[in-house]
């Protein structure tokens, strides 16, 4: 039996969606044929029902974050102008809001979690023409009811799941022999309790449901990498875990047995406060040569108090000098406009970033998620004054005491800039002039007199 898989990923740069490369893994492995329609561009959505038309599947599953949800909408409204075929939908925006999304008629059902076994019975289901309205995680509609099925415990043991199935992802098809670099995530869930992550909203839909920090082995880590090694050309690849630095012997076991089978750079994340000279040491030797650590905001009372980070100033600075010392290199994310955020704050940010002097820094403008603490709060506080976006890199949808939107936007676009133009003049210059780059290629009008200039320029 075919299902077919249509992710929107409009506005965003992510090459595949761990989700659905585990639901497909799930699937063949049970003997099903599974394609995936990736949308890029809103263009594309009308190009979804002749895909439909040729392919036949016999079940729809979108998936989709919360960024993504409202392009679902549009997707499965389109299919059922056409199609009678059922149309599941599932993911983090379908797990934290799934009050909101049941009532969309377009949907037959809708999945709470992580689906692998229940995605799993639910198209056995079907296949054999049974009835499925009792299938754990998943919420029905039926006679004017909505039927909400109990969330099933989570897989503790991760060795248990098949390899993720990179296959149908447009950018490892078109990879041929080309070198890529790939995401590994060795862990799902996260102790923590940040009050802008849906982590907790998370923990809280899965409460008594098992242990929601999980680890694969090392042993079935090192296999995935072995086993994506045969099929693709690489030599550097990201772990993407929130928490790969928590587990110290985790770690250790990994950099020790990587380091004897492999001979690849990565990166990894690191939450500061998790790791000390030992286990950065260990990461050096084994190839890791980029970490990055989320700051968000330079006052330590902010971090505290609005976004739920218990890490002081000196806890970063500590860390960032270690990483020079061991000799390797570093990226810090950071994030402007969070509620109470003022211009002396983002000035501090600024200056943290410029004392550490991390080699790459990444700046986001703060996106309250819905159900999330801080989330809820900016809409209680009235903060909230746009409604959709397609990704928070600049745009800010928050109208904050003394700093509106537009100003955010600016602070965001200048602050790699701010924070160079403090100990290294030569690369503040060439940021700016990335920047002026920017501004031209985004404005038509600029770019169309523009280029004629610069040929000018380089002809000469
Ligand atoms: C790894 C990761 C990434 C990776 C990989 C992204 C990806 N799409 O897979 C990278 C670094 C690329 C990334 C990018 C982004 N991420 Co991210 N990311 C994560 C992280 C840390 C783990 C995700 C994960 O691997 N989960 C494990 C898998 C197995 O779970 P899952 O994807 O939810 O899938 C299961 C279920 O949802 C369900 N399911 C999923 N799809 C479907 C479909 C059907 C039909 C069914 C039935 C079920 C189903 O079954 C799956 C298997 O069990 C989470 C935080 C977290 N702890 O979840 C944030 C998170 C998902 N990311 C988030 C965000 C915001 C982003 C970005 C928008 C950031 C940006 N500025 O660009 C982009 C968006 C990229 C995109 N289009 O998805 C938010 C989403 C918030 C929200 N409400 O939407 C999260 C929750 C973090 C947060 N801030 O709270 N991310
Ligand atoms: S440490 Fe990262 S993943 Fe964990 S709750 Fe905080 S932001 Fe979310």
């Amino acid at each position: 039996m075919k299902v077919l898989f249509i992710a929107s990923k409009i506005g965003s740069q992510a090459k595949w969606l761990v989700g659905v490369s585990f639901l497909s893994a799930v699937l063949k492995k049970a003997g099903y044929q599974v394609k995936l329609l990736e949308i890029e561009d809103k263009k594309e959505i009308n190009q979804v029902n002749s895909f439909i038309k040729s392919y036949q599947p016999k079940v729809i599953g979108l998936s989709v974050n919360s960024h993504q949800y409202i392009y679902a909408v549009e997707i499965a409204k389109r299919i059922k102008l056409e199609f009678n075929v059922p149309i599941f939908l599932g993911g983090v925006h379908s797990t934290i809001r799934p009050e909101e999304v049941i009532k969309e008629e377009s949907f037959d059902g809708i999945c709470v979690g992580e689906a692998e076994d229940s995605f799993l019975e639910l198209v056995k289901r079907i296949e054999r023409k049974q009835d499925y309205t009792d299938v754990s995680n998943f919420w029905f509609k039926r006679k004017g009811l909505i039927i909400r099925n109990e969330i099933a415990p989570l897989l503790v043991d991760l060795d248990q799941l098949p390899f993720p199935d990179y296959s149908i992802f447009k950018y490892f098809k078109d990879a041929g022999q080309k070198e890529i670099t790939p995401r590994f995530i060795f862990s799902r869930g996260c102790p923590f309790n940040c009050t802008y992550c849906c982590n907790h909203v998370f923990k809280k839909i899965y409460a008594g449901q098992g242990q929601y920090l999980r680890f694969m082995s090392v042993d079935r880590a090192i296999e995935q990498i072995r086993n994506f090694k045969k099929q693709y050309n690489f030599r550097h690849f990201k772990i993407d875990d929130d928490t790969f630095s928590l587990n110290k012997d985790w770690v250790l076991e990994f950099c020790h047995k990587y380091s004897k089978e492999f001979d690849m750079s990565f990166e990894c994340n690191i939450r500061i406060g998790s790791v000390d000279e030992e286990t950065l040491m260990a990461f050096k030797k084994a190839g890791c040569n980029l970490i990055k650590v989320g700051l968000e905001t330079g006052n330590q009372d902010l971090r505290k108090e609005v976004l739920g980070r218990s890490i002081s100033d000196n806890e970063v600075i500590e860390l960032f000098d270690l990483a020079k010392k061991v000799g390797i290199q570093t990226f810090s994310f950071n994030m402007i406009g969070i509620p109470k955020e003022t211009k002396e704050t983002i000035q501090e940010t600024i200056n943290l970033n410029a004392k550490i002097k991390p080699d790459f820094m990444q700046v986001t403008a703060f996106y309250p998620y819905p159900e999330t603490l801080l989330g809820q709060k900016c809409i209680e506080q009235g903060l909230i004054t746009k409604g959709h976006i397609d990704s928070y890199m600049d745009e800010s949808v928050l109208e904050l005491p003394g700093l509106s939107s537009s100003q955010i936007k600016k602070e965001v676009r200048n602050f790699t800039y701010n924070v160079y133009k403090q100990y290294d003049k030569k690369k503040a210059v060439k940021e700016k002039i990335k920047q002026i780059k920017g501004f031209i290629v985004s404005t038509p009008l600029l770019y169309r007199i523009s280029r004629p200039i610069y040929r000018l320029i380089k002809k000469i």
